[in-house]
């Protein structure tokens, strides 16, 4: 059902505290797929720092059967999905209210509030879900002390589960049974779940460094048990990883993640019962890839963290989602680092998180939707769970970290964060402030006021270097400038505070020691200087050569740097910074560059077989080097040798015309696979990795070059002619061990349009049409196509009709649709406009069941006002006839509403 009419927007500057606080809630439901009853017991008390008559709860989707307050009935009536009581007793004194409604799970199809899938009972509560189970002040400063109690038939629900210990469970009449779950810990309401279905469950004992014991347990169908050892090995990892790094322990006897195949997003941080999408659970070797590996890793981590940083000290109202997204991302990436291992593997981390910051996020800020880390107001708040309040609010997360001098003072920082707020709502001002407080003199508590401007102004900063070296007086002066380009409603910026890290490199390679000017010595190799100016100079003395400066190591900080490095510099910090984000920065930055001349003169014109050679020689070489170099590890090597993807290249660009990129990316790709030959036969054969699977960061990156390699040797093989190659990866796709190797195989032979793709594809189908989350790869990577000239909408439109497809399963739906809408920019964008045709049509469809999504394959048009003519007309169209539907959800409109604002 769609609410009727267009909500208004909501103002984090109108924020005002609770009427009423909610003491205890106690829930019973009944559950029963066609009719969910649900008695909800509070006991309330006015907030006496507010004055208010009623008491306003919301409510959606409810049928409302009875309202009690103190035993006795009372009036009430129902304003807007909100039900309105204004006779309650006077005083400040705890009053009990009673509400009795029921609601119909299976009919609940945007799996929010509570849902039924595969005979299971979700809750899905986050952001404002709660309302549609019952009558609530649904918003995250309201914490309460729940008791619930679950109802069921026993044979059809044997797992009954709820937040916290389960305190009495036991039979009841006609082959029902109850369980009831007390959590001790007060919460807001978004952080309720229960569960009711046939799981089953693999179990941990385990003991924490404070000696305390709990029981872990991953809840799974009938036959996934035996894909969730990772997600537990995951999750005690980290456990142990928070105790150790920031000395927070689980604060429950019990905790417990649960896998459903539908779900909107990743997961979800429910208090001590964790709800997932089973792709962040479920692996095996021979079902999941190293990505998926990884993810899980990453997202099993990021929910547990939430349990502090979250649930514990919680927002105060939705505008502050960084507060708990921006850190526990942050922590995750954290995580996922040490979990890494070696130094380089840690920098292949950060290149991947960049990778997303700069792919995702920043055309977010440069488009109609930007927004500030923490936004000043929202239609809807599910649109606001965005890479901008996730990836960017972790950038500033990370730069409190270097402005207090690091990891030490960070903790410091983190343990008064929780010493103030532990159990309370609170503001991304007060963690600012913790942080800086409790690190008095560091260029954060200096700088904070300036600082917090991360979080109120949208947009991606620019920072302009430029170097200029004194032979006579041998110094070597930086000049950093930093600008910031209006965004939607902020006109003008102010500077930010802006941590620079970096160093200076010597022609021959060597890493200079660094000597400021007024500095009696020089130290250190690498430094952080403090941009907070529009525009700052910093002199190093004692350079006895003009240096080649390695700027913004490690990306030190969420902007766009513009330095016109030569060629040849940039080659001398491929070869020799120290610093491995900055090698691969290097590399990146002449394939770029590389690529925007092409643009330019429209080199890309070209057949796309065509043997142009853009790439310089010496660049060429250049990567030569770090392919064979007898040190760097493979996932390094892998991401050098990478392109920058399409959607990155088309932010470089004034007016994008995506055809002509996809035709110079494949240009260079092409070069590199000619050029390269016997390189990619060398990588591919002498980094097999051998024995059983595993999913460390060095298997995974020998694996992920090989893959690399084969496609590289399948593209040559094209141009060529020959088949060896194909048939190698045919065989290959045919014997591997692994689901990584296989999928590499087959996406090495698609990507390539060769013949053999399309037996293989069928093979892979029979023999994985049962694994619901091997089949999205399957759908995804023909969606994702670009070997047929770009003409994969047939096959997508064919792929629609395939039995396997169902556009109500988000993942499936994400597999198909959104590969195709949002990762696919050649296939998509077509000059018949078609593309935007399908998009348009998939979005209404969506809009009609599950507008969370739709609203997410929304965005794919964000950056319509870029594309050259004729996309940008068709595009435009495209998007008003979604506006102009007859019916629309708040989601969707807010969105569209956007992206047509001039
Ligand atoms: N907090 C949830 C996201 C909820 C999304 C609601 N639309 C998952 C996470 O960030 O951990
Ligand atoms: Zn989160």
């Amino acid at each position: 059902m769609m609410r009727e009419g267009t909500a208004s927007a909501v103002y984090r500057l109108q924020y005002q505290a609770p009427a009423f606080w909610v003491d205890t809630v106690d829930l019973a439901f009944d559950l029963d797929p066609a009719k969910t009853r649900v008695l909800n017991k509070m006991r309330l008390r006015r907030n006496p720092e507010v004055a208010a008559e009623a008491l306003r709860l919301d409510g959606e989707e409810l049928n409302l059967a009875r309202v009690l307050v103190n035993g006795a009935g009372t009036s009430f009536k129902i304003e807007e999905n909100q039900l309105v009581l204004e006779n309650l007793p006077e005083g400040n004194d705890p009053f009990d209210l009673e509400i009795f409604t029921t609601c119909a799970p299976e009919k609940n199809t945007h799996l929010m509030g509570l849902y039924v899938s595969n005979d299971t009972f979700f809750t899905q509560c986050e952001a404002q879900g709660f309302r549609r189970i019952t009558y609530y002040l649904d918003r995250p400063d309201v914490m309460a002390s729940f008791t619930v109690t679950l109802r069921a038939d026993k044979k059809r629900y044997p797992v009954l589960l709820s937040n916290g210990n389960l305190v009495e469970s036991g039979e009841l009449e006609g082959g029902r049974h109850f369980a009831k779950w007390v959590d001790p810990h007060k919460k807001p309401c978004y952080l309720f779940a229960l569960v009711a279905g046939q799981l089953v469950a693999r179990e941990q004992q385990i003991t924490s460094r404070a000696g305390k014991e709990h029981l872990l347990q991953v809840y799974v169908r009938p036959g996934d048990l035996g894909k969730t050892e990772h997600a537990m090995n995951s999750l005690m990892a980290a456990i142990a990883w928070d105790e150790t790094r920031f000395g927070l322990s689980l604060d429950l006897d019990r905790f417990m993640i649960v896998a459903t195949s539908d779900f909107n997003m990743g997961a979800m941080e429910n208090k001590g019962l964790n709800i997932f999408n089973t792709k962040y659970v479920l692996a095996s070797p021979s079902t999941a890839t190293d990505l998926d590996y990884a993810n899980i890793e990453g997202v099993v981590g990021h929910e547990y963290f939430h349990n502090w940083t979250g649930d514990r000290v919680t927002c105060r109202d939705w505008f502050q989602l960084s507060l708990k997204e921006g850190l526990t991302v942050f922590r995750d990436q954290e995580f996922s680092m040490d979990m890494a291992g070696s130094l380089s593997a840690r920098a292949t981390r950060r290149i991947e998180d960049v990778r997303v910051l700069r792919t995702a996020q920043f055309p977010e800020d440069a488009g109609p939707m930007a927004h500030p880390v923490r936004p000043d107001s929202y239609v809807e708040i599910n649109n606001f769970y965005t890479v901008t309040v996730y990836e960017k609010g972790a950038e500033v997360v990370r730069m409190q970290r270097t402005l207090v001098g690091g990891h030490e003072g960070f903790a410091q920082g983190m343990k008064l964060y929780f010493e103030r707020h532990d159990g309370h709502a609170v503001t991304c001002d007060d963690f600012a402030q913790a942080i800086a407080d409790a690190n008095p003199g560091s260029a954060l508590a200096t700088h904070l006021d300036q600082f917090k401007r991360w979080y109120s102004q949208s947009g991606t900063p620019c920072v302009k270097a430029t170097g200029q070296y004194d032979a006579a007086a041998q110094t070597w002066t930086l000049t950093l400038s930093q600008s910031c380009p209006a965004t939607p409603g902020q006109p003008g910026k102010l500077p930010f505070v802006i941590p620079v890290a970096m160093g200076l490199v010597a022609q021959d390679g060597a890493q200079l020691p660094l000597q400021l000017e007024g500095e009696a010595t020089a130290s250190g190799t690498s430094r952080t200087l403090v941009l907070h100016e529009a525009s700052q100079s910093f002199t190093f003395v004692n350079v006895a050569a003009e240096p080649v400066p390695s700027l913004l190591r490690g990306f030190s900080a969420p902007v766009i740097l513009e330095h016109d490095d030569s060629d040849a510099a940039l080659l001398t910090l491929l070869a020799s910074d120290s610093d491995a984000f900055n090698r691969w920065e290097a590399g990146q930055r002449l394939l770029l560059r590389t690529a925007l001349n092409a643009i330019a003169s429209d080199a890309g014109a070209a057949s796309v077989t065509g043997q142009n050679a853009l790439i310089p020689a010496t660049v060429v070489e250049a990567l030569r080097t770090v392919l064979r170099h007898p040190q760097l590890d493979a996932a390094f090597k892998e991401l050098v040798l990478t392109l920058p993807s399409e959607a990155y290249i088309a932010e470089q660009v004034e007016v994008v015309d995506p055809q002509q990129i996809h035709a110079v990316r494949e240009q260079l790709r092409a070069q590199l696979a000619r050029e390269l030959q016997a390189d990619w036969v060398w990588a591919f054969e002498t980094h097999q990795a051998s024995g059983a699977y595993r999913p460390d960061a060095i298997s995974s990156g020998r694996r992920a070059l090989t893959s690399l390699a084969l496609s590289m040797l399948c593209l040559a093989a094209r141009e060529s002619g020959d088949a060896i190659w194909p048939g190698k990866a045919l065989q290959r796709f045919k014997d591997a061990g692994n689901m990584t190797d296989r999928l590499g195989a087959l996406g090495a032979l698609v990507a390539s349009g060769h013949e053999l793709a399309r037996p293989a594809l069928e093979r892979f189908h029979d023999r994985f049409k049962d694994d619901a989350l091997v089949l999205d790869k399957w759908f995804a990577l023909q969606a994702g196509r670009t070997d047929r000239g770009g003409d994969v909408l047939p096959a997508v439109q064919q792929l629609l009709k395939h039995p396997d497809f169902n556009l109500k399963n988000p993942n499936r739906a994400r597999s198909l649709v959104f590969s195709y809408c949002s990762a696919n920019p050649a296939g998509f964008h077509r000059q018949d406009g078609a593309g935007y045709a399908f998009w348009a049509e998939q979005v209404l469809l969506l809009d009609a069941f599950n507008p969370q999504v739709a609203a997410r394959l929304a965005r794919a048009l964000d950056r319509w006002k870029k594309l050259a003519e004729p996309y940008r007309a068709l595009a435009r169209a495209a998007i008003e006839r979604v506006a102009a539907a007859p019916k629309l959800s708040n989601d969707v409109r807010e969105l569209v509403t956007h992206a047509l604002a001039d």
